[in-house]
C-alpha cells in the first residue's frame, strides 16, 4: 500500500524529464498518488503530455501563472476532474535572463516585478484560487534555493524573489493551518535542469557545491522527490511553515574544509 494511495493533486512546473517537478511526480506516482499537470506554451506541452500520460494523468492543462484567467480555468478543470485535491506542488520560477548575471545593482524595476510575480506571488495566487478545492488535511509544497538567505553570485533578483516566496509560504501556513492545511518549502541544492542550463558559471558552481558539502556529492531530482513525498504524506502531519534543506548539508557549512 503506497504512502499516497487515494490522494490526488496538482504538479506545476514540469518542463521536461530533468525538471525537479518530474522527480517529485515520479516519487508520488510510485506511492500511488493521482496527479494533474500544467504547462506553459505549445513547445512545453509536447514535452509534458507524454510524461503526464506515462503516469496516467487525467488532467493536463495550460497555466501561465502570470494570468489570473489561466489559474481560474485550471482550478475549474481541477474541480471537474478531481473534486477536492490533497496536494499541490509549486515548482515555478522565472526571471529575465539578463537579471541573472553581473551586478545586482543593475536590477530593473520591470525585472524585479516579473521575478517576484512569477516566482513568489504565484504561490499566493494559486492557493487563493485552490482554496475551496483543498482537502481538510491538504499539503502544499514549493521549491526554493539558499540564495534567498545568503548571497550567491548572479542569483541576484531571484534571491530576493525566493526570500519573498519563503515568507509567503510561512504566512500561508499560518492562514491555512487552522483548517489543517500544511504549507512547506524544499530548499534544493543545484540541479542541472532547464532553468539551470545556460546560467553563467553553473557548471563550476555545481562542482564546487559537491566538494563543499558534508556528503561530498550533488543532489538529484530524485532526492527532492523523496523529501516531497514525505512532506505531502501524512508522515509529516505536524510539519508546517518549514524549509527543509535537500542540499547534502551545504547550508550548515561556514567555511569549506576542501580536499586534503
Ligand atoms: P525547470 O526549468 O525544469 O522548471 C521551471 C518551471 O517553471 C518550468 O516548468 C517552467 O515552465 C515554469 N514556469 C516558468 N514561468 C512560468 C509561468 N509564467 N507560468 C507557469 N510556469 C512557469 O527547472 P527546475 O530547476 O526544475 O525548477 C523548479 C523549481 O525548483 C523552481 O522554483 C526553481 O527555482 C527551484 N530550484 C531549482 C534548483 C536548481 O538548481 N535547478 C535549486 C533549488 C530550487
Ligand atoms: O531558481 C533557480 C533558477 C531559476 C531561473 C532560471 C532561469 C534561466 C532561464 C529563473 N529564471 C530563469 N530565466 C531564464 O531565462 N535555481 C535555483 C537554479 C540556479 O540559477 C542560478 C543559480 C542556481 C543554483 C543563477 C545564478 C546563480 C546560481
Amino acid at each position: 500500500m503506497g504512502l499516497l494511495e487515494g490522494k490526488k493533486g496538482l504538479i506545476l512546473g514540469v518542463a521536461n524529464d530533468h525538471s525537479i517537478a518530474w522527480g517529485i511526480a515520479q516519487a508520488l506516482h510510485r506511492e500511488g498518488a493521482e496527479m494533474g499537470f500544467t504547462y506553459v506554451g505549445e513547445a512545453l506541452e509536447r514535452r509534458v503530455r507524454p510524461l503526464a500520460e506515462s503516469v496516467g494523468a487525467r488532467l493536463v492543462e495550460p497555466c501561465d501563472v502570470g494570468s489570473d484567467a489561466d489559474i481560474d480555468e485550471l482550478m475549474a478543470r481541477t474541480r471537474e476532474v478531481f473534486g477536492q485535491i490533497d496536494f499541490l506542488v509549486h515548482a515555478i520560477a522565472f526571471a529575465n535572463r539578463d537579471e541573472l548575471s553581473g551586478s545586482f545593482l543593475k536590477t530593473t524595476r520591470e525585472g524585479f516585478r516579473i521575478a517576484l510575480e512569477i516566482s513568489a506571488y504565484s504561490l499566493i495566487a494559486l492557493m487563493k484560487a485552490a482554496d475551496d478545492l483543498l482537502a481538510p488535511d491538504a499539503s502544499v509544497i514549493t521549491l526554493t534555493y539558499h540564495g534567498s538567505q545568503q548571497v550567491v553570485p548572479n542569483y541576484n533578483v531571484m534571491g530576493v524573489a525566493k526570500a519573498a516566496l519563503e515568507a509567503s509560504m510561512r504566512y500561508l501556513a499560518a492562514d491555512l493551518g487552522p483548517r489543517g492545511v500544511r504549507v512547506n518549502a524544499i530548499s534544493a541544492g543545484p540541479v542541472r535542469t532547464l532553468a539551470a542550463s545556460g546560467i553563467a558559471g553553473f557548471r563550476s558552481l555545481h562542482r564546487q557545491f559537491a566538494e563543499a558539502t558534508p556528503l561530498r556529492r550533488n543532489i538529484t531530482a530524485e532526492d527532492v522527490g523523496n523529501t516531497a513525498l514525505w512532506l505531502l504524506s501524512d508522515l509529516s502531519g505536524a510539519v508546517t511553515g518549514e524549509i527543509v534543506y535537500v542540499d547534502a548539508g551545504f547550508n550548515i557549512i561556514g567555511l569549506s574544509a576542501g580536499e586534503g
